[in-house]
């Protein structure tokens, strides 16, 4: 499926040399896996704007399984359970269901980050680029669960794409959300990206948008929705995806969790995208450094800037709000008069008052990491 390597990339922890590859629809990306295809979004994408575009958006698949073409004409979404009236929907028959919806949303995977943890844990040694902010455009799963006349007695609803696992045993991928959250008219089902049809490797023709919420949850090639009377305990719900049950996400270092509990809302992160380790700025001039924020959808409020390690911090100014599960760029201006080398860092906030760790938290899979990012860069 991949075409020939354009290079490689060094990602900044042990065993982080990665080959750069074009997949379809894609611009050479960062590959972490070819089969399923897994590749993640090179940083300075993020400084190209606060969309993330479709050739550019990360991928993330668990089975090799996955379609390679999908007839749009003879698609069908299967909606079943506790319904009064079971579906079988076209794409044409979603588009004319209710007026499309558009919501810019933060898709970001669970172990995001994950290869900078310490200890080091298993599973896929991302650097930063398993997120990206697009325009998703599709209808409120709600108007479709209403159509089926959810019964009483619903609890959660189950979701599940056209993908498969190579072996029969394996668990197929699936994913459920409570039917409050499912009917909160916010999650949505999506076929447009970026005022484009979704990438093949993206989901294409339709999947799940479940704003604020790791991207686990945003199944793709969607095409079988059950709703439940009660909780569902496939492979991917009660065994994997699942985070200390506290209020950290976190436990010491090497520690297992006492208890689990299914992953939910992004915690509060923040980057500098136009600088990185490395970079040189100018003694004596006013650099405008640049980043950007975001949160599980509270939005964020503030972005302080350091430039002493933590030290000191002064208020960045925020860019456009493009909704609070948009990312939020912000810039400062940073006018260094010694040369030398200089720790910047940024911490977001949000409307609650949520923040960021100074030091790195840890779990078992490595998930939620969103530590107070530090760019060290030469004045010169
Ligand atoms: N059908 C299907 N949907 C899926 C997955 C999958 O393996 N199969 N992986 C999920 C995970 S863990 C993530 S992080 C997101 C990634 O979305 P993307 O590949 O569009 O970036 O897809 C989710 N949806
Ligand atoms: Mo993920």
């Amino acid at each position: 499926m991949a075409s020939a390597s354009a290079g490689t990339v060094d990602l900044p922890f042990d065993n982080g040399t990665r080959e750069l590859v074009a997949f379809p629809q894609k611009r050479p990306l960062i590959l972490l896996t070819s089969r399923p295809p897994q590749l993640e979004t090179p940083f300075s994408v993020f400084n190209e704007g606060v969309l993330t575009p479709n050739d550019a958006f990360f991928v993330r698949y668990h089975w090799s399984g996955i379609p390679t073409s999908i007839d749009p004409d003879s698609y069908r979404l299967q909606v079943g359970g506790k319904v009064a009236t079971p579906l079988a929907l076209s794409l044409a028959d979603l588009k004319r269901m209710a007026d499309p919806v558009e919501l810019v949303a933060v898709n970001q995977c669970s172990g995001n980050s994950r290869g900078f943890l310490e200890p080091r844990v298993n599973g896929g040694q991302l650097a930063n680029g398993a997120m990206g902010n697009a325009r998703w455009m599709g209808i409120p799963l709600k108007k479709v669960l209403e159509k089926a006349g959810v019964q009483p007695g619903a609890v959660q609803v189950s979701f599940d794409g056209l993908d498969r696992p190579p072996l029969e045993g394996s668990p197929d991928f699936m994913k459920a959300l409570h039917i409050d959250h499912a009917l909160d008219g916010e999650v949505m089902l999506a076929w447009g990206m970026n005022g484009a049809d979704l990438p093949l490797l993206n989901g294409y023709p339709l999947r799940l948008v479940v704003p604020g919420h790791y991207g686990t949850y945003w199944v793709k090639h969607l095409s079988n929705i059950q709703v439940l009377d009660g909780v569902f305990d496939g492979f991917w719900m009660s065994a994997a995806y699942r985070i200390p049950d506290n209020g950290c996400a976190c436990v010491e270092p090497g520690k297992a969790p006492a208890r689990t509990m299914p992953i939910g809302r992004f915690n509060v992160r923040s980057f500098i995208t136009s600088l990185q380790t490395g970079s040189k700025i100018p003694a004596g001039h006013e650099t405008v450094v640049r980043g950007i924020a975001f949160d599980g959808g509270y939005g964020v409020s503030d972005v302080a800037f350091s430039a002493d390690g933590g030290q000191t911090w002064s208020a960045a100014r925020l860019g456009k709000d493009l909704g609070r599960y948009s990312f939020r760029e912000w810039s400062v201006a940073f006018r260094p008069s010694r040369k030398g080398s200089y720790d910047l860092r940024v911490r977001a906030t949000n409307r609650i008052g949520q923040s960021q760790p100074l030091n790195a938290l840890w779990n078992p899979a490595g998930y939620m990491r969103n530590v107070v990012e530090t760019t060290r860069v030469s004045v010169v």
